[in-house]
């Protein structure tokens, strides 16, 4: 099977991705920084498509408007020559001290009213660079003790955060959506909206839910010992999965931001075959960017900075044809079938079927012979063995 190239998938970096000179909490960096845009023609190069960023990426924290727009005017003018749109953005409410105890949930109103202040700006900026998405991943949103916080006023002032920034966007008509990106610890010890389903949750309760939906990032739900599949999954089916951040992770432990493939292989293989292949059975499928939220190993140079970035390009690349083969194979097919896989498509109740006629139909009860379905072969471990040989074999 010919192998699509990277060009045809939406591949999209994290300007802080590339650009994270691996200073940690035990040593300074290891690696020189750069400016911005010189990163941009090593991204395109390595098979992007998109770019994003922190507003403080591009312009550090606190430098005057007037440098503050060169730095900005310049990033866009070389991501425009090399051909990488800018095709989300996201805001820096985390490295500040200023917002040690939150941007929308601190318990200082005047640092909430400055967060508030820091996000709209960047919202502009987003919709001028357009932009699609607005990711708001709420790093410092959260507590390390449980008394330190009005639970219930906290996430009464997420809501309010995140309702206004919705309802400003559409007041402005702009084409941009927010995504929440959840992650259940790390900077704080407990961080607000710590899973999917959370913030899933959050979202059904906003006023202006209805253009606030996900970025979900591998990593993070595997942190929370979740299923990554399994979590993008209910957001597809909710509708909500507008972005989505790829990475690695091994295990319940402090966020690795590995190579997206470098964690759970096994893990990776089934997204992949997700976000490109869609559901069994049909279903609302991704369209959106995969994009990568990584880390460049602290031990490599300059060369692992791009040796890292062209490995999860490879990594999605070689897992995409991989998942199609393994969705091609006749012998997945008639797997799959005997699994029981598209059985699960039809309706429990048979369509125009009266709950009156369910409950008259003694087939379905009464007369079930439970002893003869208790000894159906399900065939999951073959069909996931054909899994793995399409993956490693
Ligand atoms: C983001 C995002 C994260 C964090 C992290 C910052 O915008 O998606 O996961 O910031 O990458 O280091
Ligand atoms: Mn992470
Ligand atoms: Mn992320
Ligand atoms: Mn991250």
């Amino acid at each position: 099977m010919a192998s699509t190239p990277a060009s045809d998938y939406k591949l999209s970096f994290g300007l802080w991705t590339v650009g994270w000179t691996a200073q940690d909490q035990f040593g300074s960096a290891s690696r020189p920084e750069f400016e911005p845009w010189e990163y941009l023609p090593k991204l395109k190069e390595a098979g992007a498509s998109g770019v994003t960023f922190h507003d403080d990426d591009v312009a550090p924290f606190g430098t005057d408007d007037s440098a503050r727009e060169k730095y900005f005017t310049r990033f866009k003018e070389v991501a425009d020559e090399v051909g990488l749109k800018v095709e989300m953005v996201t805001t820096n409410t985390f490295s500040h001290p200023v917002f040690k105890d939150g941007g929308l949930t601190s318990n200082d109103r005047s640092v909430r009213r400055f967060g508030l202040r820091k996000l709209l700006r960047n919202v502009d900026r987003a919709a001028e660079f357009g932009a699609e998405t607005f990711v708001m991943w709420g790093g410092r949103e959260g507590a390390e003790y449980d008394g330190s916080k009005d639970l219930f006023a906290a996430h009464e002032r997420y809501a309010e955060g995140v309702d206004t920034i919705a309802s400003y966007i559409k007041d402005k008509g702009y084409d941009l959506r927010i995504a929440l990106e959840p992650k259940p610890n790390e900077p704080r010890g407990d961080i607000f909206l710590p899973t999917i389903g959370h913030a899933l949750g959050f979202i059904a309760q906003l006023e202006h839910g209805d253009i606030v939906g996900l970025n979900p990032e591998t990593g993070h739900e595997q942190m929370a010992g979740l299923n990554f599949t399994h979590g993008i999954a209910q957001a597809l089916w909710a509708g909500k999965l507008f972005h989505i951040d790829l990475n690695g992770q091994r295990s319940i432990k402090y966020d690795q931001d590995l190579v997206f493939g470098h964690g759970e292989l096994a893990s990776a293989f089934f997204t992949i075959d997700l976000l490109v292949n869609g559901f069994p059975g049909g279903g609302p499928s991704y369209d959106g960017w995969m994009h990568f939220d990584y880390k460049p190993s602290r031990t490599d140079y300059v060369q692992g900075i791009w040796d890292s970035a062209k490995a999860n390009v490879e990594m999605v690349t070689m897992l995409a044809d991989k998942s199609k083969a393994f969705r091609a194979d006749p012998e997945v097919q008639a797997a799959l079938k005997a699994s029981g896989v598209y059985e699960l498509g039809e309706t429990t109740l048979a369509a125009g079927e009266s709950l009156t006629d369910f409950l008259a139909d003694t087939s379905t009860y009464e007369n079930f012979d439970v002893d003869k379905a208790a000894e159906r072969n399900y065939g999951f471990v073959n069909l996931n063995q054909l899994a793995m040989k399409h993956l490693i074999g």
